[in-house]
């Protein structure tokens, strides 16, 4: 345990509201939620949600949508307060409209499910849950009416960020129509969390059965790592340098492949002189989830980030923990359920156990992690 009382605080976890749901069950194709008759004769829903799912869907129930199973979860793994975000897809297969309005209802009933959420414990002033509000940023769809939820979020007291795709309104992030909205959540200093659903190109996992596991453990992590890299190289954060984006699964590859990304914008002639910084710089201005279920990986990350502090022209003094105050401990949640009744989930277990395995973090990196470095993003205090 931490010599001090800090809040543990889940960023990464997600919820189907009850009208999302509602939407979902009213379709027939993917993605939708459909009833059956289980094994056991019993009238059973199941969830279809990538395209192209294999078989007929996972098990899909209270855990996606009732605010008591996440208290729940949230108590059995001592977790003080959660920002939940809506699951993927989003609002991404809707028509403009329906997006429009479906976004605007959906924020409302996460006010609602965060205002109404209670006080976190031991923490006076601060509630257990806040939440991530939608965009409808779907094809088709008007900026203006994009920036128009922006304002309506700004109203909304206990959400202090919006998840999105990494489509955009269907040409991706580095769209330059999109100019206005990251000017917006730059003005209302909304985080944004980056988050993935499409994977890769299927027809690279090839044709055997590998269940979800290629397009989870691969496709996902890749396609943040192509979205966030595209927005870095069309200038986004040079034009918006305050704009807060976290990214899912500890930044995919980014990381990794940073300095690669670096070599090959020296060596192109087309790119090398757009961008105002060296791309390892970039790094250094973005947040990172800690799902990465490994000590080893999250140390590395936390390496990267550290270094990438020195090509951050704005300085600043030297801190050995600098790596750790862009991490932020997430579950996932309902996702990766444990496969047989258990009260902890191992996948919540493993990321606990990373975060306190990184052989260079010591107490308090890993009081950022875990709960102090969201308070801070979120502007909260206890
Ligand atoms: O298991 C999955 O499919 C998912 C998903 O769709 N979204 C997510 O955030 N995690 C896991």
């Amino acid at each position: 345990t931490l010599s001090t009382k800090v809040p543990i605080v889940d960023i990464h976890t997600h919820v189907y509201l009850p009208r999302y749901a509602e939407e979902l069950r009213a379709r027939s194709s993917a993605p939708r939620i459909y009833r059956r008759t289980g094994a056991d004769g019993q009238p059973e829903e199941r969830l279809l949600i990538l395209d192209g799912e294999p078989g007929v869907g996972r098990p899909v129930g209270p855990q996606y949508w009732e605010r008591d199973q996440k208290l729940l979860f949230m108590k059995r793994h001592d977790i003080d307060i959660s920002f939940v975000s809506s699951a993927n897809p989003w609002l991404d297969f809707l028509p403009p409209e329906r997006a429009h309005t479906l976004a605007q209802e959906l924020n409302n009933d996460l006010e609602e499910y965060c205002s109404t959420s209670p006080q976190a414990n031991g923490f006076p002033g601060l509630r257990s849950i806040y939440g991530f509000g939608l965009l409808p940023l779907v094809s088709g769809i008007s900026v203006s009416s994009v920036l128009d939820v922006i304002k309506q979020i700004n109203t909304l007291p206990h959400i202090s960020g919006i998840i999105i795709g990494t489509r955009g309104v269907g040409n991706g992030l580095d769209d330059e129509i999109l100019e206005p909205v990251w000017e917006a959540i730059q003005q209302a200093n909304l985080v944004v969390f980056i988050h993935p659903h499409y994977g890769v190109d299927s027809k690279s996992f090839g044709n055997k059965t590998n269940g979800h596991v290629l397009p989870l453990a691969l496709g996902f992590p890749f396609e943040t790592t192509i979205a966030i890299t595209r927005l870095i190289l069309a200038g986004v954060l040079d034009r918006y340098p305050n704009l807060r984006l976290l990214l899912a699964h500890s930044g995919g590859a980014l990381p990794q492949l940073s300095s690669r990304l670096a070599s090959c914008i020296a060596h192109d002639p087309i790119v090398a002189k757009r961008l105002k910084h060296d791309a390892r710089y970039y790094l250094s201005k973005l947040y990172f989830d800690a799902v990465a279920y490994g000590a080893e990986e999250l140390g590395f990350v936390s390496d990267v980030i550290r270094r990438a502090e020195a090509y951050n022209s704005t300085g600043g003094e030297y801190n050995a923990d600098v790596g750790s105050t862009r991490m932020l401990f997430g579950t996932d949640h309902p996702f990766f359920p444990p496969l047989e009744a258990s009260q902890k989930w191992q996948s919540v277990e493993d990321n606990l156990e990373a975060i306190w395995s990184v052989r260079t973090w010591g107490d308090s990196a890993r009081a950022n992690v875990l709960g102090l470095n969201a308070l801070r993003l979120f502007d909260l205090e206890c």
